[in-house]
């Protein structure tokens, strides 16, 4: 091999040698593949659209492996209608809307638009290469690029600047702004330099590691200790368009089922069963919203999975069902490890069918989590995972409503807190060591759960919430981040953490409202329910030996602002799930970063402490002690208060009021918010009225909101059941014109009418016409400036 070798320290374990690929011997195309031959051997360019490029590397002479791990779903993107031109140095490709350039003499690739400006290029010195196992990409560090993405990392906004590992891992203590990796590995970056983005999915479910500048000025560069270098360029002219078409590789959020977006009281745990009734009641005694309570591992007997205590829980059947009567869901946790107890019918099971992780000699691995000594499932068979679906089943049948995956990555009681990587996995016969499976465990758990459950009732959505996961996991399972502490800092870096996983892909996340160890307090635990308003994903949940958290743990005052938050959440849930849908549709997450929104505003490329709900709601959440007000970023345009209607010039910073009782949300002039009726859960009343909210602005002439619903629950939404009505207006100076369009009818509509509240309509309407009719059914409201009118939901048709 005639490979110049360079030395570099960017792994901080030492110095490597690598070998790098440098001079193209030979290419050829075929079909949507240009194969190119090296002297260190192939790469693989293969089209998938004009704008999405794998790149796969082969050491020497072997063949390119074109398998992907399970996060790629199958799909049939194929693009051959892109053309090679041949020049002394270079060969360039060009599809309908980049240009590459592969450097002939040192391999390198530069990303062009068609206007041939520069998008991306590889490190020109060393862009591919591998060491031992190791395998390695060096791209060119921009000056002002920013990296975003990336999943569950601590940090800010912007991940630039730090070394990031991906393996999943159990991190209870320390948990700090510095802690590396978490529990999630999602090893997708979003490359944005001063508004031009593009995206990159490394394909390798072993050990990686994105080093985004802090080795070098010069180059970043990502690295795997195993597997191949397989890696996804991904083109788009904003960052939106590459988190769809990230999506379209990685899959998206299938409808959760609309309860599952309310609020979730959990701990560790509530038992015995007179405890989680007693926790039921109050909240329905004290009229605070909640839909969901979460049975941590105390509903277990000797913590064996798919068991109940039955001194605790004798009745679990009739629990469930009294608690369903009150509108509550129950989730119960599930741990991965089975008990070593020849009693045991699971453990049975799956030593009489081979469902545990062994060593290739064919001992069991046996390590020590909550039961004890405990063997595994090794999710990576497909028969394995049908089985551990199918367990569900016996929650289920007592009346479970969905299932909280825990300590998946796995988490066991050892040194290395996690599985021995000698232990082999099957993988349906492509074998593997724990090292290239184990941060697809979770990933793989998550799907034998999501399809066990909707294989037990096919007309339900399954709800499932996961610790682990790897990218692809938004198509299985809610995530929640672990265990967090009641500290503010965990308060504050929640905000960001969320925002980037929202960028990977993952739409349904949370935090544990209130911090999970250590003890909250009043102040703390109010302003996070306040951040948990707009979190996709609402759940309070704390740790055993910590005091109670529950929503009037605190006293009076606190339990007050509680309550009402929580009951602001449910007046945001039509409008939640609009964006819900949004997310299955394209990916675009519900929380978002300004940045998305606002590309073109520097001030919005780091900004880590506020957020998006869509692209109207901007919210600033309050997360230091102590505090009253808070400065607040509003990008360009007219924003307007949302509790008191006034209304701030954006493009600069504003301090805002922000007493206990208040967390700062700004509604952009011109916007329609759908507000829906308060309920102590999901569906408990009819809606019979859905309120629009049209925030006018004299600058802004017109708006427009599209609804989408659905039943909330089924999966007729996948056969068209479901209703999208197009709401807008015109707003001229003498006049104004509302109109609702119907584009799909397929749902019958829960609600009767809309109640329509314009506001900061300056001049009372001398006459309402309502479908050419003059109507009476309006009020204007000199004090406020706002007109309301109403309007039969019924009547509209599909257009
Ligand atoms: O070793 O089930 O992150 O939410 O309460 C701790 C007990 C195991 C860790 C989870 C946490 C859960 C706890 N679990």
């Amino acid at each position: 091999m005639n490979s110049s070798e360079i030395i570099d320290s960017g792994s901080l374990t030492g110095d490597n040698s690598y070998f790098i690929f440098s001079e193209l011997v030979d290419y050829q195309k075929e079909g949507n593949v240009l194969f190119l031959r090296l002297t260190e051997g192939s790469i693989a360019l293969e089209f998938l659209t004009s704008d999405i490029l794998r790149v796969v590397m082969a050491k020497g002479d072997n063949q390119v492996d074109f398998s992907s791990t399970p996060a790629v779903v199958d799909h049939t993107l194929n693009y051959n209608n892109f053309s090679i031109l041949d020049r002394t140095e270079l060969l360039e490709v060009k599809t309908e809307s980049l240009k590459i350039l592969i450097n002939k003499k040192k391999f390198s690739l530069s990303f062009y638009d068609l206007e041939d400006k520069l998008i991306h290029q590889d490190h020109n010195d060393h862009a591919l290469g591998w060491s031992g196992d190791q395998v390695r990409a060096w791209k060119k560090l921009e000056e002002q690029e920013r990296f975003y993405g990336l999943g569950e990392k601590t940090g800010y906004l912007d991940k630039r600047g730090r070394k990031y590992t991906m393996w999943n891992t159990d991190t209870f203590n320390p948990h700090v702004p510095s802690t590396d990796p978490l529990y999630q590995s999602i090893p997708f970056l979003i490359g944005f330099n001063q508004g031009r983005s593009y995206g990159i999915y490394f394909d390798n479910s072993y050990q990686t590691y994105f080093d985004l500048g802090l080795n070098s000025k010069e180059y970043y560069s990502f690295w795997s200790e195993g597997g191949k270098l397989d890696y996804y360029f991904i083109n788009g002219s904003n960052i939106k368009e590459i988190i769809k078409s990230y999506t379209d590789l990685t899959g998206r959020m299938p409808l959760p089922p609309k309860w599952s977006l309310g609020y979730h009281q959990s701990r560790y745990s509530y038992h015995p069963e007179a405890e989680v009734r007693e926790i039921a009641q109050k909240f329905r005694e004290k009229e605070i919203p909640c839909d969901v309570i979460h049975l941590d591992i105390h509903y277990m007997d000797e913590y064996k999975v798919f068991t109940w205590d039955e001194k605790e829980f004798p009745q679990p059947k009739q629990m469930l069902s009294d608690l369903s009567e009150d509108g509550f869901k129950v989730v119960t946790i599930i741990d991965p490890g089975v008990k070593k107890d020849p009693r045991y019918k699971l453990y049975q099971e799956g030593i009489k069918h081979d469902y545990f992780c062994k060593y290739l000699d064919g001992e069991y691995y046996i390590a020590k989590v909550w039961p004890g000594e405990c063997s595994f499932p090794d999710f990576t068979k497909v028969e394995v995972r049908r089985w551990w679906g199918d367990q569900h089943h016996l929650l289920l049948d007592q009346g479970v409503k969905g299932i909280w995956n825990d300590m998946n990555e796995p988490g066991i009681f050892s040194k290395t807190s996690t599985m021995d990587l000698e232990v082999v996995h099957d993988n349906d016969g492509d074998m593997g060591t724990h090292r290239r499976f184990h941060n697809l465990y979770g990933l793989l758990e998550g799907q034998a759960t999501y399809e066990g459950l909707k294989r037990y009732n096919s007309e339900k959505r399954p709800f499932v919430l996961t610790r682990a996961g790897f990218s692809g996991i938004q198509r299985y399972s809610a995530v929640w981040t672990g265990d967090n502490r009641s500290f503010w800092i965990h308060l504050e870096l929640a905000i960001p953490m969320l925002m980037n996983m929202g960028l990977s892909g993952i739409t349904f996340c949370g935090t544990d409202v209130g911090g999970f160890a250590d003890n909250s307090d009043g102040e703390l635990l109010t302003r996070w329910i306040q951040l948990g308003l707009f979190m996709p994903f609402l759940r309070n949940h704390c740790a055993i030996n910590n005091i109670n958290q529950e929503p009037w743990s605190f006293g009076k005052e606190y339990e007050e602002i509680i309550r009402k938050y929580i009951k602001l959440r449910y007046r945001f849930l039509t409008h939640l799930y609009n964006l819900f849908y949004r997310a299955h549709q394209s990916g675009l997450p519900v929380m978002r970063p300004l940045v998305l929104e606002y590309p073109e505003d520097e001030k919005t490329y780091n900004l880590s402490d506020q957020f998006m709900v869509g692209d109207s709601v901007l919210v600033a959440p309050v997360y230091q002690p102590d505090r009253s007000e808070r400065m607040v970023y509003l990008p360009k345009g007219e924003w307007q208060d949302f509790w008191t209607g006034q209304s701030y010039q954006g493009q600069k910073y504003i301090i805002a009021k922000a007493p206990l009782d208040t967390i700062p949300i700004f509604i952009k002039a011109g916007a329609i918010l759908p507000l829906s009726p308060v309920m102590n859960y999901v569906g408990e009343e009819k809606i019979e009225e859905l309120e629009l909210n049209i925030y006018l602005s004299g600058d802004v002439k017109e708006g427009s909101y599209r609804l989408y619903e659905d039943d909330g629950s089924s999966f007729a939404y996948q056969q068209g059941g479901y209703n999208i009505r197009e709401f807008s207006y015109l707003y001229y100076t003498d006049r104004l014109e509302f109109n609702i369009d119907s584009l799909a009818d397929d749902y019958q509509l829960e609600y009767s009418s809309y109640l329509i509240k314009f506001r900061n309509l300056d001049l009372e309407p001398s006459v309402v016409m309502i479908d050419g009719v003059k109507s009476d059914q309006w009020q204007y409201n000199n004090g406020n400036l706002e007109l309301k009118v109403e309007i039969e939901a019924s009547k509209i048709e599909l257009k």
